[in-house]
């Protein structure tokens, strides 16, 4: 059984898990409107993942007969200025989230529930992952700068390894 303390940790983190499958399906869409097509298939195959790691709690708080309790997910960003903000808009919501998973770690610690830290493990190494793959593409962008032909070859480029992973 889960704790009253971990099962509200819980369910507030699918809610979060569920806001960044908005946000970078928003990213998605704006660049998608922006003729990024590459840029908008790598973020729709992010918002897919995150869809993914609401459902694996999603299923884990049923497991352990807990009960999942939706709620309201704020309206996500609709447009950037630049397509380096739509990135680090995206890195600064996986540095959240990164958070909210320690936190949750730290949570199921301090009230043993061994089951629960097991299961949060893998979302520690996806978040340093994440974090990674994300600080890659503004790395990328950092080096293109204003060349246009570069932003176009990373859209390519990107197009083609959301394509690899779906
Ligand atoms: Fe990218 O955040 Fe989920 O866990």
């Amino acid at each position: 059984m889960l704790s009253e303390k971990v099962l509200a940790a819980l369910n507030a983190q699918i809610n979060m898990e569920l806001n960044a499958f908005y946000t970078y399906l928003s990213a998605s869409a704006f660049l998608e409107s922006a003729n990024f097509p590459g840029f908008a298939a790598w973020m729709h195959h992010h918002a897919e993942e995150e869809m993914e790691h609401a459902m694996k709690i999603y299923h884990f708080v049923h497991e352990r007969l807990g009960r999942v309790s939706l709620q309201a997910i704020p309206a996500p960003t609709q447009s950037w200025d630049t397509i380096k903000a739509v990135f680090e808009a995206a890195m600064h919501h996986e540095q959240k989230v990164t958070a909210s998973i320690n936190a949750l770690v730290d949570l199921a610690r301090s009230e043993k529930d061994h089951a629960t830290e097991v299961f949060l493990h893998w979302f520690v190494k996806e978040q340093v992952e994440e974090e990674m793959i994300v600080d890659q593409v503004i790395q990328k962008l950092n080096l293109i700068g204003d060349f246009r032909p570069g932003l176009f070859m990373l859209d390519h480029e990107l197009g083609e390894e959301a394509e690899g992973e779906s």
